[in-house]
């Protein structure tokens, strides 16, 4: 049975163990380029041992964003700047991988140490953020978002095909589409967002369209031999979730058949008034769940802090990698330390040579 530090392979890719680096905004960007924070920031993470190291959230047009400090991936300024990040992370034995976002109704937002509010719509710095409905999602985002055109839609999803594009340009070898945490395409998926009467709205299979065409558009300019990815929010808390979950297996058995081939399961976050049973790896059980039911090989997050613990999701708990957000933040060689506490033998071997020979030695 494979454990947290056997290799993992999907398509073309095999990452040295089952460690995924979470996508975590930094709110560092200024118009979506990259910059050293950034630099520093994902170099770090590689060095830090982990197989697979994902990108921010990366907006694919300027209203894509969540806050103005996000990064982008519209412009080729963008690119040449993701570029030797790409490079930092490969050459320390790490997959560079990039997750791509619209943040929809979410959009214009202030950073989170600066309020994490909407934007007041007549400050000068804010956008007009676009949704399925113009429904609001409340509490810290109250700005009613304009309901997509017909022509919005095929621009958005135009707009993640040519980031996809951009991503493997510059040679990002794992794409993660965000389909997951109340942001546009979630917002498609949730009755809390979407109240459409067109041929987005309504049935779960009509809630499901944006997110399908979406991938189908992408999968046609992403290489075959990479992995096609998403994060995606199964169930929202709210009371509802025997239905949404059920909804939600119907959806990603489709998404599956039309080129997906992994999948980061999380949670919705389609509305303020959820009730969420935050406790260590408490998306594990779904997670494995929507690995049975689908067939994909599946991740989660959540409170997965420990070694061992991560190994036993590995071993156990039917998950085929984990992927650690804050627990990297706090200790970018967190693999490291995972690997001494199950014993691991090779631990020091994931850290580069300058930090990992005298780890070995003087163990
Ligand atoms: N999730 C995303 O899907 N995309 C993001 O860009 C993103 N940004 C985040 C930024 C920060 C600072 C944090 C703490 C979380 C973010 N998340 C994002 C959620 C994380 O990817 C992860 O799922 C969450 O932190 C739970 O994992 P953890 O308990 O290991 O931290």
């Amino acid at each position: 049975m494979s454990g947290l530090f056997q290799p993992y392979t999907l398509k073309d890719i095999t990452l040295r163990n089952r460690i995924m680096v979470a996508p975590m905004c930094q709110y560092m960007a200024h118009d979506g380029v990259p910059n050293d924070w950034h630099a520093v920031h994902y170099a770090s993470l590689a060095r830090g041992g982990s197989g697979l190291v994902v990108a921010e959230a990366t907006a694919v047009s300027p209203e894509g964003r969540i806050t103005p400090n996000c990064l982008g991936l519209w412009n080729d300024e963008q690119a040449a700047a993701f570029s030797p990040i790409v490079e930092s992370i490969r050459k320390a034995g790490a997959v560079p991988g990039i997750q791509i976002a619209h943040a929809g109704r979410k959009a214009s937002a202030n950073i989170p140490w600066e309020g994490d509010d909407h934007i007041p719509a007549t400050d000068a710095r804010s956008w007009q953020p676009i949704g399925p409905s113009p429904i609001a999602f409340g509490a810290n985002l109250p700005r009613t978002p304009q309901e997509m055109t017909l022509e919005d839609i095929a621009r958005v999803q135009a707009d993640f095909v040519k980031a996809a594009e951009r991503a493997r340009d510059v040679g990002f070898q794992w794409l993660m589409l965000h389909f997951a945490h109340g942001y546009l395409a979630q917002s498609f998926f949730s009755e809390h967002s979407n109240q459409r009467t067109d041929q987005y709205g309504g049935s779960a299979e009509n809630r499901a369209r944006f997110l399908i065409e979406t991938l189908e558009a992408v999968k046609k300019v992403w290489p075959e031999n990479l992995p096609l990815t998403a994060r995606f929010g199964v169930i929202e808390f709210d009371g509802r979730d025997e239905e949404t979950f059920k909804d939600s297996i119907s959806f990603l058995k489709k998404l599956r058949a039309s080129g997906l081939d992994f999948l980061d399961v999380s949670i919705g976050f389609s509305t303020p008034e959820a009730q969420i049973p935050w406790g260590p790896a408490f998306m594990g059980p779904w997670a494995s769940q929507v690995g049975k039911e689908t067939g994909l090989p599946v991740s989660t997050s959540w409170y997965i802090s420990e070694g061992r613990q991560a190994d036993a999701l590995i071993r156990t708990g039917g998950l085929d990698m984990v992927s650690i957000g804050r627990p990297l933040l706090a200790d970018p060689h967190w693999p490291y330390v995972a690997a001494r506490a199950v014993h691991n033998k090779e631990a020091a071997t994931l850290l580069p040579k300058p930090y990992g020979w005298w780890l070995a030695k003087y163990q």
